[in-house]
């Protein structure tokens, strides 16, 4: 039975839900292990290869312990085979945990976006691995920060990435969040920063939005997914918290190919709203659906993956030119 919210928002007919979703949990994994979610997920050296969250603990006691990063490969997309350690785990007496993982091929390497919780607030970083043992991290943002993501090319010479910094002084001590966009000329100094897309931008958010997967290059422009944030404060216990009053939707854009930082269409409602009991029942934070992962196969198929309720990671399908067609221009 699914937990049904006000207002009521659906997916889009175009999304898919693989019928065995969720392709990634607990279950699968040989090591602690309790809730497997937010995975980034690329193709790369002819496998796909997810990087997942891992929050340990026990699922049985709703106890969790710690968060490092798992690692596994596939040869669909679908069936998945975890590494028999976590490849990931980034902590010292300043940084208490990374999570939520994006990846991005360039050039032969896989760059991987992060958060990255410290005592002193919460950072964006990115590094660099070819083998998922040894990462380099090539820089990290100033508090608050975090979903960030990298196209997977330079756009007129530089890289770009979308990222989500949380002001708070700025926007009346809410959770009123954007979308922004920022250029480097190697990785490690970023600016240029502009507004993206704003919250007020997406009609079924009122609280905050942020970047999903790394965009994927069409013909008609950048095609990325976000996540956008609806809070009812008379929402009462969801999942493993004593109150949880959000939901999260994915959403879809189309950017400019050649200034990203141009919205040239918007899909006005959910691409992939909470329906299923793996998204709104069964689960740490219900109503969560958290795109971090996107594909687009050669056949037009693209796969997206999101977390589901924070606890387990979920595939989903659409082909390409039905996600270019919900995207209208704005303005
Ligand atoms: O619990 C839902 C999500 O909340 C945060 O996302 P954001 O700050 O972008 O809204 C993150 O903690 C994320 O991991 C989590 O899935």
């Amino acid at each position: 039975m699914s937990n049904q919210l006000n207002p009521t928002l659906e997916s889009s007919p175009v999304i898919k839900r693989y019928e065995n979703n969720p392709v990634l949990s607990y279950k699968d994994v040989p090591y602690n292990a309790a809730l497997i979610f937010n995975a980034g997920v690329a193709k790369y050296q002819g496998k796909y290869v997810m990087v997942f969250r891992n929050d340990y603990g026990s699922v049985e006691e709703r106890r969790l312990d710690g968060t490092n990063l798992g690692l596994a490969f596939s040869d669909d997309g679908i069936h998945w085979e975890v590494q028999d350690k976590p490849c990931f785990d980034l902590k010292d007496e300043e940084i208490l945990r990374a999570y939520d993982p994006r990846l991005t091929v360039m050039d032969g390497k896989v760059y991987m976006c992060f958060a990255v919780d410290t005592r002193h607030g919460i950072r964006g970083g990115i590094a660099v691995t070819e083998d998922f043992e040894k990462f380099e991290i090539i820089s990290m943002t100033v508090p608050d920060n975090r979903n960030m993501v990298l196209f997977p090319e330079k756009i007129g010479g530089k890289y770009v990435r979308l990222e989500r910094p949380f002001p708070v002084y700025g926007r009346g001590g809410k959770d009123r969040f954007d979308i922004w966009i920022s250029d480097s000329p190697d990785l490690v100094y970023w600016g240029n920063s502009k507004l993206l897309l704003g919250v007020e931008n997406v009609p079924y958010a009122n609280d905050k939005i942020g970047p999903g997967a790394p965009p994927v290059k069409t013909e008609k422009g950048w095609l990325t997914t976000f996540h956008a944030v609806d809070l009812d404060p008379s929402r009462g216990k969801n999942g493993w918290e004593s109150a949880w009053k959000k939901r999260y939707c994915a959403g879809i854009m189309l950017l400019d190919l050649e200034d990203p930082s141009k919205v040239i269409g918007l899909c006005k409602d959910p691409l992939i709203a909470p329906e299923t009991d793996y998204e709104t029942v069964d689960g740490f934070r219900t109503n969560v659906i958290f795109p971090g992962g996107m594909i687009l196969e050669d056949d037009g198929e693209v796969k997206i993956y999101y977390g589901a309720a924070d606890t387990v990671e979920c595939l989903a399908t659409a082909h390409v030119d039905d996600l270019i067609k919900l995207c209208k221009p704005v303005g």
